[in-house]
């Protein structure tokens, strides 16, 4: 279609052939034109999705949570909440972890080692981070470290350098424990966290500003601030936070109302922010990240009031979707945006699951609403392949998703190879055939 275009193109002036023709002519040709333009542009619009399927990459892993890898790097790094990281590189699970952190990890109820994310100059600095509850205190940990220079398949253990520490309630459950870099804003590590259990926020600690707990926050990790201290890295705040130089307000908060952000992910494209926020009752909940946004929990639960006693937020920023719990299901895990080179019409489209019915699903964000949404559990849950209880999705270095199950696989989102793709597209028409002829012999009986 695109070398036609270009050969006729040659031949055009002001869209048109200039060759002189008749008026009868010069319509029908105008007309073609215009129909060829209007097929190119639908397409370049919206290439067909080809039905998806998901392969398997590896399995055997214990409880896996997370999965990620430097942009563009061929590995992928695989988080288990026990505290190990291992590495697939090249199909194979490398036998020695990269990271072990399972003597520092405390794995009871949700907590563990639950996020890590590489520095945007890792390929300089060798630089990345984790998020873990500490075994001793059971509070948040976010620590940094190096990939060791001669070894780059092993992280050097003795890099680790704390970032920051959040308290946790006594509770074992909302400990969030994603982190990530915004692409483009190398400087700000946002870390999602939790209110840190039980039930309808009993501190409420979400709405609190002077908690870091329910909030997605931001520092600045560009430098190492305690330089003559090896043990501490710190950080700095980045102008733009909630706060903007209010003593009252905790300084590194970036968003707030947040219950259980499990899980959050930057469009690697637009830099969009998605943050799915666990629900309680009823409703689950995806969210788009702004600065100074307030998701409403305790108050509110997705848009419906949970805790009527409390006033309410006049600044409440209602999610961009959410499902309720007699639907779609009663626990998301968040997933991303699609990025891939290998499916044209997937770009742009997010995807998520639901940990407790076993389903995955996928939107497109408009800007001011979603669109599309589509059922993908038949195409991507199999019993001989990722069969369910996704823990996390995942995002390698060239974009291309992944789903993560807390029984041990890990599984790519691809497209279902062109012959077979074509076979069922085949056999749906056969099926919609019979459909047809049944109906009518239906009628005619
Ligand atoms: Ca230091």
């Amino acid at each position: 279609m695109l070398f036609i275009e270009m050969r006729l193109s040659i031949n055009l002036e002001n869209g048109y052939p200039s060759i002189k023709f008749g008026l009868k002519e010069t319509i029908m040709i105008k007309s073609f034109f215009t129909l060829l333009a209007a097929t190119i542009s639908t397409t370049a619009w919206a290439a067909p999705i080809p039905p998806l399927q998901t392969r398997l990459v590896a399995t055997g892993f214990d409880q896996p949570l997370f999965a990620t890898a430097p942009n563009r790097d061929s590995r992928l790094f695989v988080v288990e909440k026990g505290g190990l990281i291992k590495i697939i590189q090249n199909g194979t699970v490398l036998p020695t972890p990269f990271l072990d952190l399972s003597g520092s990890v405390d794995t009871s109820g949700e907590r563990g080692l639950l996020g890590m994310t590489f520095d945007p100059n890792f390929v300089d600095n060798r630089r990345f981070y984790v998020n873990y509850i500490n075994k001793t205190t059971l509070d948040t940990v976010v620590a940094t470290y190096q990939a060791s220079a001669a070894q780059p398949n092993v992280a050097d253990a003795a890099s680790a350098q704390t970032v920051i520490t959040i308290a946790q309630p006594e509770f074992s459950n909302h400990k969030a424990g994603w982190i990530g870099f915004r692409p483009g804003e190398a400087n700000n590590l946002y870390i999602g966290t939790g209110d840190g259990g039980f039930r309808d926020d009993p501190q409420n600690r979400a709405q609190n500003l002077t908690e870091n707990l329910g909030k997605m926050l931001r520092v600045d990790v560009s430098a190492d601030r305690f330089p003559g201290d090896t043990t501490r890295y710190g950080y700095a705040i980045p102008a733009g936070n909630l706060a903007n130089g209010n003593p009252g307000i905790n300084a590194e908060i970036y968003a707030y109302g947040l219950r259980n952000p499990y899980r959050d992910s930057f469009d690697r494209e637009t830099g969009t922010l998605y943050i799915a926020d666990v629900g309680q009752n009823n409703r689950e909940e995806i969210n788009i990240g702004s600065a100074g946004a307030n998701y409403g929990w305790r108050v509110f639960e997705g848009t419906r009031l949970n805790f009527p006693d409390d006033a309410q937020p006049p600044n409440h920023t209602p999610p961009i979707f959410e499902y309720d719990h007699n639907g779609l299901g009663a626990s998301i895990t968040g997933g991303y945006v699609y990025r891939g080179l290998e499916i044209d019409g997937l770009q742009g489209t997010y995807f998520f699951a639901d940990f407790v019915t076993d389903q995955v699903m996928s939107f497109r964000f408009t800007g001011t609403g979603i669109t599309e949404l589509t059922d993908r559990t038949a195409e991507l849950l199999s019993p001989t392949g990722i069969s369910g209880q996704i823990s996390s999705f995942g995002e390698d270095g060239f974009g291309n998703l992944y789903l993560v199950s807390i029984n041990g696989r890990i599984g790519m989102i691809t497209a279902v190879p062109e012959p077979e793709g074509y076979a069922m597209m085949l056999a749906g028409m056969v099926l919609i055939a019979l459909w047809v002829r049944r109906r009518e012999r239906m009628c005619q009986d």
